[in-house]
């Protein structure tokens, strides 16, 4: 079996040349795999992986926008169609410099994987674009989520492909996608998730992603007898994922010490409590501003630059019982998780997707800490995005109780499939296992129904 990975991993990499990031996704999932393929060979007769890691179709676009002030841009759109063998494709749009197409194939590789978790019907697909939002004006976003949809609008629809936010993109970016998408195509339908309240939106679709990743850490912790009250947690991002994380973990009893941003981060030892987390949510979605205001306002806490080129992140370097990292791939490497473990942390929910490196992740395993990989513990919001797209079917909208509730059921649910996958596979405890395998199950069955298509 290991000359199986080892090959099959070689046809990957010549296959998608300078995709690191998707190379990184595969290899993980492929690894625990590998005890499926070895007591199933018909998926592997049915070349089943080989038929997951090549997208059912890719998607690359023009974009080109005016700014204020005249000057023409072009940037580039994407959009990964990677499985649909159990729904539609879903997945979100990263609007962010550092998007490439390695990095929208990984985070449409994991999706895939994700979207089968949640129980709900659900492809896997992800979208974005190389366009930079930080510090452009209104107008200017406005103008380049028209032109992205211009294009996009031609592959999607309630029933084939259905987008929703991820970096860059939140509830303003997707009320220009929708506003343009109803345009063209003069259809009321929803096409996106992560809709305004009143025209579409789900209730609980903004929190979900934080909600769930506090709600997967606490029946991680319930495994060995114990809940987040009172504990510290280190927390890394300021974003959608990031905030939510931290109200959740407010409402659970815990405290949360540390958020960031790309330039640096905050330590409050005192904790952030409700109304320093409100004051960051007017800092970071209103006015857009940056964590080190944070300090200007609250003097107990410090501020810390982070240096994106070092080869340790002092965020993780705070002793603490819980880590949520909420930014971005790979931001916490080998040193960075010896250092958690060293220093206490005991759980681990990856708020964001794929934040740890391979090197992390085993530091991690071998520590037999409780480790809840980014497509279990973050799959809160797409499920959510699942309920948003029940919602719409029905047009009827859900209280706030009802789809807290489905949520907070499907993190359960998840929970025990890990558990369960972990335990059949002959590896109890890891959860990484368990996500990749009990997501994989479910897609890969469906695809033998389905026949070679
Ligand atoms: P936001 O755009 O709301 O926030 C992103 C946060 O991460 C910001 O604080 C940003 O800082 C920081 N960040 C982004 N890129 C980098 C980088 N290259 N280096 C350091 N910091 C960075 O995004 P979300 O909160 O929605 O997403 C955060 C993570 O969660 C991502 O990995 C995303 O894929 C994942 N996720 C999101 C879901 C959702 O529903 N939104 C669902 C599941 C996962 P700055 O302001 O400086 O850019
Ligand atoms: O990574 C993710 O799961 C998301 N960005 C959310 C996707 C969605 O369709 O809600």
């Amino acid at each position: 079996m290991s000359t199986f990975v080892s090959d099959f991993m070689a046809e990957v990499k010549a296959k998608n040349p300078a995709e690191p990031e998707f190379h990184q996704a595969v290899q993980e999932v492929v690894d625990s795999l590998a005890l499926v393929l070895e007591r199933h060979p018909e998926y592997r007769t049915a070349r089943i992986l080989e038929r997951m890691v090549e997208p059912e179709r890719v998607i690359t676009f023009r974009v080109p926008w005016v700014d204020d002030r005249g000057d023409i841009h072009v940037n580039r759109g994407y959009r990964i169609e990677m499985n649909s063998a159990i729904g539609p494709y879903k997945g979100g749009l990263r609007f962010h410099p550092s998007v490439t197409l390695g990095i929208l194939k990984f985070l449409a590789f994991e999706q895939v994987f994700k979207n089968s978790l949640t129980t709900l019907p659900m492809g896997g697909g992800k979208g974005g674009s190389d366009f930079d939002p930080k510090g452009k004006s209104e107008l200017s976003i406005m103008r380049f989520c028209q032109a992205f949809m211009a294009e996009l609008s031609r592959h999607i629809g309630p029933n084939t492909d259905v987008p929703a936010g991820d970096i860059g993109v939140g509830g303003r970016e997707i009320g220009y996608l929708f506003g343009m998408y109803k345009k063209l195509r003069n259809e009321f339908t929803g096409v996106l998730t992560g809709k305004g309240l009143n025209w579409g939106g789900s209730l609980i679709r903004p929190e979900a992603t934080g909600y769930g990743a506090v709600y997967f850490a606490a029946e991680m912790l319930g495994t060995r007898s114990t809940t987040l009250k009172g504990k510290s947690c280190l927390v890394s991002g300021s974003g959608n994922v990031a905030q939510y994380t931290v109200e959740k973990i407010l409402d659970l009893g815990g405290k949360a010490v540390t958020l960031s941003d790309s330039n640096g981060y905050i330590y409050d030892e005192a904790g952030i409590d409700r109304e320093k987390l409100a004051f960051v949510m007017q800092l970071k979605n209103v006015r857009r501003g940056r964590m080190k205001e944070y300090t200007d306002k609250y003097k107990g806490a410090v501020y810390f630059p982070i240096d994106p080129k070092a080869d340790a992140n002092p965020l993780w370097t705070h002793k603490a019982d819980c880590a949520f990292p909420s930014a971005t791939q790979n931001e916490i490497n080998g040193k960075d998780a010896a250092t958690l473990v060293r220093n206490g942390v005991h759980c681990i929910a990856e708020g964001a997707n794929m934040p740890t490196t391979p090197d992390g992740v085993k530091v991690f395993l071998d520590a037999k800490v409780l480790y809840g990989p980014g497509k279990a513990a973050n799959a809160g919001g797409v499920a959510t995005s699942g309920l948003e797209m029940s919602q719409n079917s029905m047009r009827l909208p859900w209280t706030r109780e009802e789809v807290d509730q489905r949520l907070h059921l499907i993190m359960k649910s998840i929970h025990k499939t890990c558990v369960e996958m972990a335990d059949r596979f002959g590896t109890p405890g890891n959860y990484v296992n368990g996500a990749n395998i009990g997501g994989f199950l479910k897609v890969a069955d469906a695809m033998v129904d389905q026949g070679v298509v």
